[in-house]
């Protein structure tokens, strides 16, 4: 969350941090601002509140010029969204952009006070700025002199980007916990949380590593690790293609990453499935393989959208493989101490691989006694991927819309994949083959599904001026509905709920009454007559009831039915989240909401 562009060029900074800035926006959109040196070694900032287009408006009326800059897009953390409160933080000559929390921000705040210190604002990235003040001028230090000093000072996170007005001809980044990346240019140079805020101007970069601090000029980058030696970094070229970051046509992001669902199924399934149906993962080499042989128990973890993956997983290794696995919440796995079972497999889920309660559990679990580590990510150098002994990547492509769609079904493939690789290992060579065909048709299917999006849209239409919706599914498909509920809150704000079929008459059936639209999940499975059941209990009760299903024989009043295509039973959760992803579009279309960027929320949730 929050993200920080800087550039020192020689041309002028502007535009470079206002278009990068623009594209960070996923990441945090309670406030904008930015901050230049000019020619006159002057520090020009400009910040408010809102999106960063207020900030361009603003930009525009100033007409400010200068070769050196930050900018940053905040989520908050330590003071209410106000101006006062948005980056750049200034002390005197020192200029700050930070992602993170500090964590012992008060009794800094209460030192610095005493040493006669001015507060602007309640954030505790002005806290860093200070102490850096402090640190600089106590003995005349060198800026990264005591950018070391201070950061020793620090708890908590504080990747971070300095400029300071004495020598106007260097960014110097700072990275803890959350990404930076620094950009190279011809006797120019860039930082960003993301290489997406920097494809327009280049698509060589860096990615600092933990702790590395990179001091970095027109024509010279020198980056010290944590013993303040200097250290190289590989650089790498990006291949994003600059249309995958653009809407192209579509309304919102999250439309046009719903609709590259197939493309990014088939991508995440090429080269990994074979014509003689079985699965292959060029990541696993002998070493990963034993592990996976070895493995008797599964732990998964995961936040949103990632941990309602992961509870269907829960599903396909129990019943497709026989391997006990448990799922729990990153935040709440890191609360207790678990018990473990033996020979456990500790399985990470994360779009961004940066989310911070997901990287904490990965670092408390290495301490635990677990057989050993995977992670199933999408963006391959992020953290978790670093830091797992074994990762399979989702290639779903950059994903923008704040509401995860094609992470959600691209994750699910790859953990579908992953039980034909164990089935394989384990010699259960039907299930494996099972898996691939049904994986096969997949991309298929989900096209098909698509063209339901019509249908869909007329009960966008009538649920739309609800104020509750509660989503049901059975088996594998009750997952789903809990997805289909935070899809729906998360970008209509409608309060929903997911829960199992079986578990309304336990006390959710209260809540039913004519005005609370009930989403009956109920494909023509082993368990279809079952949740038959459960729906005659809420018509009973004159529930709305809406059946997403291949079939149907429930025709009563208040009941309709959403008639999808037919689908394989392996892969139907994947299949079944597609019409409940465009009705949550589609309602939160209607209620004319900011669909890629719901309030309060932000993608990459990079704080605890
Ligand atoms: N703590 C700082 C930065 C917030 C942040 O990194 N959010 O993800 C603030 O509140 O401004």
């Amino acid at each position: 969350m929050c993200g920080i562009v800087a550039s020192v060029t020689q041309r002028n900074v502007i535009n470079i941090l206002v278009k990068g800035i623009k594209k960070l926006e996923y990441r945090g959109y309670d406030s904008a601002g930015l901050a230049i040196i000019n020619d006159q070694k002057n520090i020009m900032r400009i910040r408010c509140v809102g999106k960063v287009n207020e900030l361009i408006k603003k930009v525009k009326e100033k007409n400010i010029f200068g070769n050196i800059g930050v900018a940053h897009t905040r989520w908050a953390t330590h003071g209410k969204i106000s101006k006062e409160n948005t980056h750049p933080h200034i002390s005197s000559n020192i200029v700050v952009v930070h992602n993170g929390i500090i964590e012992n921000s008060s009794q800094l705040r209460n030192f610095l006070i005493k040493k006669g210190y001015i507060f602007y604002s309640e954030t505790d990235t002005e806290v860093i700025a200070h102490l850096l003040h402090w640190e600089q001028n106590k003995k005349k230090e060198h800026l990264k002199t005591a950018i070391q000093k201070t950061i020793k000072q620090l708890y908590g996170n504080y990747s971070m980007v300095v400029i300071d007005q004495r020598s106007p001809s260097e960014l110097i980044a700072v990275r803890s916990s959350s990404p930076l990346v620094i950009g190279l240019g011809s006797e120019e140079n860039f930082v960003a949380s993301d290489q997406i805020a920097l494809l327009d101007v280049t698509k060589r970069f860096i990615y600092l590593e933990e702790d590395d601090i990179a001091i970095i000029k027109n024509r010279e980058i020198n980056i010290f690790n944590k013993r303040n030696t200097i250290i190289h970094r590989k650089e790498m070229y990006s291949n994003i293609q600059y249309n995958t970051v653009e809407k192209t046509g579509y309304r919102h992001y999250m439309e046009k990453e719903i609709y590259e669902q197939p493309e990014s199924i088939r991508n995440t399934l090429k080269y990994r499935l074979q014509e003689n149906n079985t699965v292959y993962f060029s990541e696993l080499e002998k070493k990963e393989k034993k592990l996976l042989k070895n493995l008797e128990n599964i732990q998964i973890v995961g936040c949103g959208t990632s941990y309602n993956a992961a509870m269907v997983a829960k599903y396909w290794f129990e019943s497709l493989v026989n391997i006990p696995c448990h799922v729990e919440i990153a935040s709440e796995f890191t609360s207790r101490k678990p018990a473990i079972s033996k020979n456990t497999v500790l399985i990470t889920l994360s779009q961004s691989g940066e989310t911070a309660d997901t990287l904490l559990a990965l670092r408390y679990a290495k301490k635990l006694n677990y057989l050993g580590n995977l992670t199933i990510c999408n963006m391959e150098g992020s953290s978790l991927v670093k830091e797992s002994d074994l990762c399979l990547l989702t290639k779903s492509g950059i994903e923008i819309g704040v509401a995860s769609t094609k992470s959600f079904t691209t994750q699910l493939t790859v953990l579908l994949m992953l039980v034909a690789q164990i089935a394989q290992i384990k010699k259960k060579t039907h299930i494996e083959k099972k898996i691939v065909q049904n994986l096969y048709m997949l991309p298929i299917r989900i096209e098909n599904v698509l063209k339901k999006d019509q249908s869909i849209k007329i009960i966008a239409d009538q649920i739309c001026d609800k104020n509750n919706v509660l989503f049901v599914g059975k088996g594998e498909l009750y997952p789903i509905a809990i997805e289909g509920a935070l899809k729906l809150k998360e970008i209509s704000y409608i309060h929903a709920e997911g829960y199992p079929a079986g578990e309304l008459k336990h006390g959710p059936l209260a809540l039913i009454d004519q005005n609370t639209p009930v989403i009956v999940i109920a494909p023509k499975n082993a368990l279809w007559l079952k949740i038959q059941k459960n729906i005659h209990e809420i018509a009973l009760r004159d529930g709305l009831i809406y059946i997403f299903s291949n079939y149907n024989d429930y025709h009563e009043n208040n009941t309709f039915f959403i008639k999808l295509p037919y689908v394989e039973e392996l892969i139907a959760p994947i299949f079944y989240t597609i019409p409940l992803q465009l009705l949550a579009y589609h309602v939160a279309l209607n209620k004319n909401r900011n669909i890629d960027q719901p309030r309060n929320l932000a993608k990459s949730v990079t704080v605890e």
